[in-house]
């Protein structure tokens, strides 16, 4: 074990059976009874529950100047305007930024845009304290937090290489306005890229976020349309990027395409792909088409759509091996991501 700086967490609020199982997750061991004066900790946190008054408060922030996650447990069918105001108190008595208090949403709940607060979902928080102990060295060899394989072992960006067969790097290509962020947001359960309509590239930059669905950890990846201006050297660095974030375990392609707007641009994207991600992309490509309500209003199945879709188009879904899936990132239901996910799950088999 590494002798870093152990990843320092206050939990706080008023609800102390679901705090105390909050904190036994994070250990993994058994804190009975929960006691609020002490530090429990196992190799990799370090844990502090203090009394939830405003004395004990300023003294754990003021001993205590910056843990790495202070986290404020809610019950599930909170009041989002109540805890807003704790938020805001809390920050009143620490002198501490209101981005400092990370409210943990319950079971089940989803983030939103309409939490005035920072908030993490229970899988994001735990995928996040996974990813500090990963960055500070801590986790054991075969081991991290809830018991999940940890994955460290660099490989290439192909579908071998994953002796867990815990983590997929998920990496959204096609061009621009197809839905690459709006799928990326669907997948992760939340808004974390910028989606909207614009005349000219939303995305320009690579970025990442990471999820955990069905204890697989799911980084996505957004790219910008990596074929906008080939002509820009940009366009060479955003494949050097993805390229990079991608080293880390097994890689599956989206390529994200507009069900009702296949364009020349498109006709020959399989082989432009091959050419910078090399010959075996096609092996490793699921085509997400967006917008599927576009086919419920023409009264087409997706299965019809396939079947009667310009030739082109349907060159493209051979050769990747019939892998699709239709999404409706307007309306976000689990289903589409778990149709995703099984298709994933097959391909890393
Ligand atoms: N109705 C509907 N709108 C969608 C869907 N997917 C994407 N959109 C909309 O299409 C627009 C473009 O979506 P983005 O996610 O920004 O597209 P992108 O591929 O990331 O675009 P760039 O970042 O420019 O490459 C946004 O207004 C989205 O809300 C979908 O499935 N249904
Ligand atoms: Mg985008």
């Amino acid at each position: 074990m590494a002798h870093s700086k152990k990843i320092s967490v206050v939990v706080l609020g008023s609800e102390d059976d679901l705090m105390k199982a909050l904190i036994t997750i994070i250990l993994g061991k058994d804190l009975s009874p929960l006691s609020k004066t002490k530090i429990y900790d196992n190799d990799m946190y370090e844990v502090t529950c203090p009394p939830y008054t405003a004395d004990d408060l300023k003294n754990i922030f003021a001993a205590n100047q910056d843990p790495d996650m202070s986290l404020l447990v809610v019950k599930e069918g909170f009041s989002p305007d109540m805890v807003w105001q704790e938020v805001e108190n809390l920050k009143r008595i620490t002198r501490k930024p209101t981005e400092e208090f990370i409210v943990v949403l319950p079971f089940g709940y989803k983030e939103s845009d309409r939490y005035p607060f920072k908030c993490y979902t229970m899988e994001y928080l735990f995928s996040k304290l996974t990813h500090l102990a990963e960055d500070r060295h801590l986790m054991p060899t075969n081991t991290s937090l809830a018991g999940q394989p940890a994955s460290s072992t660099p490989t290439s960006p192909s579908l071998e290489g994953n002796p867990s067969g815990t983590e997929v790097n998920l990496v959204l290509l096609g061009m621009t306005g197809t839905g690459k962020s709006a799928s990326g947001n669907t997948i992760l359960g939340e808004k974390r890229f910028t989606s909207k309509a614009s005349s000219k590239p939303v995305t320009t930059e690579c970025q990442q976020a990471e999820t955990v669905i069905n204890g697989r950890r799911v980084r996505i990846i957004d790219t910008s349309d990596i074929f906008y201006d080939e002509r820009k050297s940009s366009s060479g660095e955003h494949v050097r990027k993805v390229k990079e974030l991608c080293q880390s375990g097994p890689c599956v392609y989206l390529l994200v395409i507009h069900v009702s707007r296949f364009t020349d641009g498109e006709r020959d994207i399989l082989e432009k792909l091959g050419k910078v991600f090399g010959s075996k992309v096609r092996e490793q490509t699921v085509i997400l088409f967006t917008r599927g309500k576009d086919l419920e209003q023409g009264g087409m199945s997706f299965e019809d759509f396939l079947h009667r879709c310009q030739p082109d188009l349907k060159k493209i879904v051979e050769k990747c091996g019939g892998r699709c899936v239709l999404f409706e990132n307007s309306d976000s239901g689990p289903d589409q991501v778990e149709k995703l996910m099984e298709i994933v799950d097959r391909m890393l088999k």
